[in-house]
């Protein structure tokens, strides 16, 4: 039985990668030791799949950022506008990522529904496509040095330009295609004797011509004289009419993620006969944290060898999703413990399920025990049973406007921000301290007081309309509430990648969710102690817990999210209670969770619809429900957006010079709305006449009753001076505007 996975986490066992990359950009180490470090953590990886005796080894998965700007290099896709800067390659290469002053990085965004982000490549008519190789040749020449054959992995030229912007990418195919031969050609002559081309973006639903494409391309490649033989790698979803396509063509290995997309199966078992041709199995999750059912998986197994040739088992996807070492986390709860695998157990779990294939069942281990019966909650279960539609419907919106105006007393164009002040150095000491033992609660409660009552100081100073506390008291803003709610644990090292050197700690949702206590009441109630102002209580949104989390395999997410919305909703009565009249419930993830296929979208924006409204439906007419939304484009969304029946909505709209206003007004929304008008992702301070012709443009498309004025993200990236210059000027500019 053939193991092998698709991909690693490139991050090291506890972050190396960011500190040297990080070091480097700060001047603190130069090229040649960052070179030499990262090359260190690729043999220590690959001596450890060996180690794991893991069939087949991937190569060319590390990357200093991120894996399509390497796939962009390699094939010679950069920008003139970079190329301009005559920088080395490394510093190029950085500068697409991360930009210079005279030039804006490359745009990130979403892999698919993951929570990583690549960067876009800019591919245009012009760019001249050339083949550079040296990278993937250089990693599998380390690993031979070690004695180690590795199966090079590189994005598929059909998905690399699928995901590309510019004017037309896709085009380009043709041209690009003769570059992959090239490299195709010097891993070969390298001795590559197998290389990998992911194909992710035919997990999507696409269009006959893009089908016929994709075969094209593979014929191409597969008939090249000299060349590896070809591992095309799918997943995150079902293959769809891509499966005969590249059956068609002479690759000679098709990887296929039973785990998202377990309709592969009758996929597969439709297409007839598979001869002469390896399927590449993924049936380990390469997406969440959970031990996998080895008898079930095995059994799948088998019924795919009688479906092909040869089967090899594998992860339904890179393992770069999940953190690297369960072995890391000894505080963690032994029988949840017992019930994980990170990236190495996965490894393991890989290599046992290709020994079961070959020499049966009686080499797997005794399965997880089951979950224990403490990890279920009645009451929780009892009210979700006993909901009714009208736990998820307010009053008409007229009738909860005139409340709420009745209420607030807010003049038109209402200035408010998003939620967060900037997280100072002291800030995030003073939790650390706070944490580690070092300070205690009472210290640190008074510390966060100091801190907000600073925050509420300088609000009522510039003239804001709606205060913030400015979450002092936050890591993150789906970490925060993780560890407060049963039924989620927190992990000390469970690191996965988000972008470039950050990366994120997703809690692990394994039990029925129960809110232990009020998780904000008493920093809001603290703020708006300290004024007569509105103070918006901060809660993240049911949709954005579960996206920024691993969760439960055992019930639908449907379930966990109206679990969490019933957290959310009695938190949100004990604001009401302690005076807060203005709730925010923040939902940046609507839309990266949307699923691949188009057939499964509608059912996914039912519950998530569902589930924020039960968070929120709970309040009194009187009480104002704001939403956010930022990270993505919103275009599939907007009728979901207006389901979520929020009173404000505030989005990120700067850099699309509010063209979302006209989308929303088309979709129907007709609610209050916040476009930001101050892009908070850029250190610029906005000038006050810029915020002026935002707010023009947003007036003549939204009725001034309804237009808010606030940035377009949380300021907490930001620091104080930037801050209270570009608030200054926001809190003018909608004067201006008002004064007409
Ligand atoms: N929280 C979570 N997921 C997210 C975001 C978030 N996914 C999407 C988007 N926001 C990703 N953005 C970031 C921004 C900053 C960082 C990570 C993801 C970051 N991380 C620190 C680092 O890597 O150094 C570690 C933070 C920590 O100490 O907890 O800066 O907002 N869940
Ligand atoms: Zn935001």
């Amino acid at each position: 039985g053939q193991s092998t996975v698709l991909g690693y986490p490139r991050i090291g066992p506890n972050r190396e990668l960011k500190r040297a990359v990080e070091a480097y950009w700060a001047g603190k180490i130069d090229a040649g030791a960052l070179e030499g470090f990262a090359a260190g953590l690729r043999a220590d990886l690959w001596r450890t799949l060996r180690d794991a005796r893991l069939g087949a080894i991937p190569s060319n998965m590390f990357s200093y950022y991120d894996h399509m700007l390497d796939t962009a290099v390699a094939v010679g896709a950069v920008p003139d506008r970079f190329r301009r800067l005559g920088l080395s390659d490394l510093d190029t290469y950085f500068a697409m990522a991360r930009g210079v002053d005279t030039e804006p990085a490359l745009e990130l965004t979403k892999w698919f529904a993951t929570n990583y982000h690549y960067l876009v490549p800019e591919i245009d008519p012009n760019t001249s496509f050339t083949a550079n190789p040296q990278k993937a040749l250089r990693e599998f020449a380390e690993a031979r040095a070690l004695g180690i054959t590795t199966r090079p992995v590189l994005v598929g030229p059909a998905t690399f330009l699928l995901l590309s912007k510019g004017a037309d990418p896709f085009a380009r195919l043709d041209d690009l295609v003769e570059v992959y031969a090239k490299i195709l050609a010097a891993l070969a002559e390298a001795g590559v004797a197998w290389v990998q081309l992911d194909e992710p973006a035919y997990c999507m639903n696409r269009t006959p011509a893009q089908i016929s494409a994709l075969r094209a391309v593979y014929d191409r490649l597969g008939a090249l004289e000299h060349r590896p033989r070809i591992f095309v790698a799918t997943y995150f979803g079902e293959v769809g009419n891509a499966l005969p396509a590249l059956l068609a063509t002479p690759v000679e290995a098709l990887g296929l993620d039973f785990v998202a997309a377990p309709g592969n199966l009758a996929r597969l078992a439709g297409a007839g006969p598979i001869p002469r041709r390896t399927i590449v199995a993924g049936l380990v999750d390469g997406h969440n944290v959970w031990r996998t059912d080895l008898r079930a998986a095995a059994s799948l197994g088998a019924t795919l060898n009688g479906l092909a040739d040869a089967v090899a088992v594998s992860t339904s996807c890179s393992l770069m999703h999940v953190p690297v070492d369960l072995d890391a986390e000894p505080d963690l709860d032994a029988r949840l413990r017992a019930r994980l695998a990170f990236a190495r157990q996965k490894v393991d779990e890989v290599v046992l399920l290709g020994r079961a294939l070959r020499d049966g069942i009686a080499v797997l281990p005794p399965p997880a025990p089951a979950a224990p019966a403490a990890w279920r909650d009645e009451s929780v279960r009892a009210r979700l049973d006993a909901l009714r539609p009208e736990h998820t419907r307010r009053g008409a919106y007229a009738e909860r406007a005139a409340a709420q105006q009745a209420r607030l007393h807010l003049p038109p164009l209402p200035t408010t921000t998003i939620g967060s002040f900037p997280q100072t150095a002291g800030l995030r000491e003073a939790r650390a301290e706070h944490r580690a033992g070092r300070l205690d609660t009472s210290a640190y409660e008074h510390r966060m007081r100091a801190e907000i009552a600073y925050v509420i100081d300088l609000q009522e100073r510039l003239g804001l309309d709606v205060l913030v506390h400015g979450e002092p008291e936050r890591n993150d803003m789906v970490q925060y509430f993780g560890e407060q709610l049963g039924g989620f644990a927190a992990t000390i090292n469970g690191w996965v990648q988000s972008y470039g050197s950050r990366c994120v700690r997703p809690p692990i949702i394994y039990g029925d969710v129960t809110r232990v206590a009020p998780m904000t009441v008493g920093w809001s109630a603290y703020a708006q102690s300290l004024t007569n102002r509105p103070v918006k209580g901060m809660l993240t949104g049911p949709v954005t817990i579960l996206a920024w989390s691993f969760v439960r395999n055992d019930q639908p997410l449907a379930e966990t999210a109206n679990q969490v919305a019933l957290a959310l909703r009695d938190e949100c009565h004990d604001l009401e209670a302690a005076g807060i009249r203005i709730i925010q419930v923040d939902e940046p993830a609507l839309r990266e969770t949307l699923p691949l296929r188009r057939a499964d979208q509608k059912a996914y924006l039912d519950w998530a619809v569902g589930a924020f409204r039960l968070a929120t439906s709970g309040v009194a007419d009187a009480t104002q429900i704001h939403t956010h939304l930022c990270y993505s484009e919103f275009g599939e969304v907007l009728p979901a957006i207006d389901a979520l029946d929020a009173d404000v909505t505030s989005i990120e709209a700067s850099r699309s010079k509010m063209e979302i206003l006209d989308d929303l007004r088309a979709a129907g929304y007709a609610r209050g709305i916040g476009p930001g008008v101050w892009d908070i992702h850029s250190p610029r301070v906005p000038g006050q006449d810029e915020v002026v012709d935002a707010l023009d443009r947003a007036v003549a498309v939204v009725p001034a009753d309804r237009l808010w004025v606030n940035p377009d993200c949380g300021l907490k990236t930001r620091d104080y001076p930037e801050v209270e210059a570009s608030l200054t000027h926001l809190v003018a500019a909608a004067a201006q505007v008002r004064a007409g």
